[in-house]
């Protein structure tokens, strides 16, 4: 109950924060800002900035001093929404129970709005790192590279060319590591760099991070099958109409809630190894498994 209240406090902390970040911003170009506003505000969960907060309070009791990173992190996994909702890409109408960025701005403002985000989250990062040790940027090296190429592009890259295929499992597995588990994994363990714990507790968050973003993926596609549209805020059965391999296609819908539940058994246990106080990591661990949107 404590913990629960200690996440809806980080997340009001962060939508305060959000929403006050872009105000005023702008002169010819505050369309650009407009369209960055409007995702960013329309409702998101904020699971990564509040994982990345939870890392960095096991070790460090002021979490305002990186909001701004855990910021970022939100602008990161805001503009990869937008970008994956355009026609060239998933070509989804609904997001966060609102019209897609592209419906309200058209397509080449919102690729704008994107690609804005992304930047923005980079300069916050850097701006934050001015001044301050090796760990900020080893922590916002791991944000950078879990976004890019190596890491969350690089899964939208396979899972844009496997539409229409049927994929191998192990490349289903590389897909959704990247693509969803990358920016996860990296919000924690780039938390845990910054606030200088142990190696060993690295990589025990490291294995965590990597096992929660698994079963984070395992549950988006058991809601995609049997979610409601009207609580997720997005359109259902988007993976089969656009005949994609997922978990729910490679192992029926029974199996992956086992998996699901199993994977979050899992990350429970190695949490339990760290030596700190880990209990509201468990409390987001055991939301995510349970949640319906
Ligand atoms: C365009 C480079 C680029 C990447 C897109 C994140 C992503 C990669 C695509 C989204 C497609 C998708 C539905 C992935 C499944 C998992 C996921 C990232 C769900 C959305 O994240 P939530 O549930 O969303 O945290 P909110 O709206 O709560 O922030």
């Amino acid at each position: 109950m404590e913990a629960d209240n200690i996440v809806k406090k980080l997340k009001g902390e962060l939508d305060e924060y959000l929403k006050n970040y872009m105000q005023g911003k702008g002169s010819y170009n505050r369309r650009v800002y407009e369209a960055m506003q409007y995702s960013l505000n329309a409702g998101g969960k904020r699971i990564r900035p509040i994982l990345f907060l939870l890392t960095y309070k096991l070790y460090r009791d002021d979490y305002s001093e990186v909001m701004d990173i855990a910021a970022a992190i939100e602008m990161i996994h805001t503009y990869s929404l937008i970008h994956d909702d355009l026609p060239a890409m998933d070509n989804d109408d609904l997001r966060r129970g609102k019209p897609t960025n592209h419906k309200v701005f058209g397509e080449a403002i919102a690729v704008l709005a994107g690609d804005g985000l992304l930047n923005e989250a980079m300069n916050i990062m850097f701006r934050h790192c001015i001044g301050e040790g090796q760990n900020s940027v080893k922590a916002c090296s791991i944000i950078s590279e879990s976004s890019g190429a190596e890491g969350m592009v690089g899964g939208q890259t396979v899972d844009i060319l496997s539409e229409n295929t049927r994929i191998p499992i192990d490349q289903l597995y590389y897909m959704h590591s990247k693509k969803t588990g990358a920016l996860i994994k990296g919000s924690i363990v780039s938390a845990a760099v910054y606030a200088a714990a142990d190696e060993k507790e690295i990589e025990k968050l490291e294995y965590y991070g990597q096992k929660l973003g698994l079963a984070f993926q395992i549950k988006d596609d058991i809601l995609d099958v049997v979610g409601d549209t009207a609580v997720l805020g997005k359109k259902v059965k988007s993976d089969l109409n656009n005949n994609k391999t997922t978990f729910i296609t490679a192992y029926g819908l029974d199996k992956c809630r086992e998996m699901c539940n199993s994977i979050t058994n899992e990350c429970m246990d190695v949490l339990q190894e760290i030596k700190k106080d880990t209990s509201q990591l468990q409390e987001l661990t055991l939301f995510l498994l349970n949640r319906e949107k």
